[in-house]
């Protein structure tokens, strides 16, 4: 039995604070949604950050500033974004590695966005790949579409394996413009991966149940978070991206493949170590 590893993504960079009030934006309110998210059973946190007014940014020094702070608070594996918001330019994207994080998104191919278009041509991508490898960034495949898979290939092909050796891919499904939710495709997509390779789904909006179903039956692995989602149900808008980590856990527990621990993670992603974490008292001061 393979437990079940429960990716939180809790703010994304489209969603509008206004809009949903309890989107975590400050550094703060990351840090409390990262705790109550790793008590629910998540082990990874995929993370976007806001400015001071809740626009999203790349700030190389407020990135940085946030892993650490995810680390002080928590043992959630730390996977910052690099595909960042459809307007950001490829350096800033390629310098959030400089926060050095323990992990990263790393998506395999321009998919249209909605009425956007999120930009990632080869070049960009074999670029970002490299400087994982260098950095020791372990990189996790987004696939919003069949073709994105074809591109892993290559990529697997031309420069071998990620940082920790072991291939782990997102499957986002339910974009307007990438892939749909729904069963057919999610059975292509799995079936199209490199061989050995690991997998969690997302579904965006309301494809986010029935993609959290088929990903537990197929045997693979989780993610939520309100990047994703902002309504739990039918009309009733998320009130804390810890209910749906709750509901990922009690779905998987019932699937017989209970959450993951952090630290179990870390193994399964290809031995990501654990980060120094402060002491909890300095002794030396009393
Ligand atoms: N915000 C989207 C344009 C990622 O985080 O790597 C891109 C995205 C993917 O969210
Ligand atoms: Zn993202």
């Amino acid at each position: 039995m393979v437990k079940t590893l429960i990716t939180v993504a809790p703010t994304g960079a489209e969603a509008d604070k206004a809009a949903a009030p309890s989107l975590p934006v400050t550094t703060n309110e990351l840090v409390t949604t990262a705790k109550e998210c790793e008590a629910a059973g998540a082990a990874v946190i995929h993370v976007h950050i806001r400015d001071e007014q809740a626009r999203p940014t790349l700030d190389r020094a407020r990135l940085t500033d946030t892993v650490a702070a995810l680390r002080d608070a928590t043992d959630l594996i730390v996977q910052l974004s690099t595909g960042g918001a459809v307007t950001d330019s490829f350096e800033a994207r390629l310098g959030v590695l400089d926060a050095a994080p323990d992990a990263c998104s790393l998506t395999c191919g321009t998919v249209n966005f909605g009425d956007d278009v999120f930009a990632n041509p080869w070049g960009f991508i074999k670029d970002l790949y490299q400087l994982t490898q260098e950095r020791r960034v372990v990189p996790e495949f987004e696939l919003f579409d069949l073709g994105h898979v074809a591109t892993l290939h290559r990529l697997l092909a031309e420069f071998g394996p990620p940082a920790g050796g072991h291939v782990h891919c997102d499957l986002v499904m339910g974009v307007p413009g990438g892939m749909p939710g729904d069963l057919p495709t999610l059975t292509a997509a799995v079936a199209a991966l490199p061989a050995g390779a690991t997998w969690s789904a997302t579904g965006i909006g309301r494809t986010t149940l029935p993609v959290m179903l088929g990903a537990l039956a197929a045997g693979g692995h989780l993610r939520v978070g309100m990047e994703d989602t902002l309504s739990y149900s039918r009309g009733r808008p998320v009130a804390r991206n810890a209910e749906l980590v709750e509901r990922a856990a009690q779905l998987a527990t019932i699937a017989q493949r209970p959450p993951m621990a952090s630290g179990e993670a870390r193994v399964f992603l290809g031995g990501i170590n654990q980060p120094p974490r402060p002491p909890a008292c300095d002794a030396s001061r009393r």
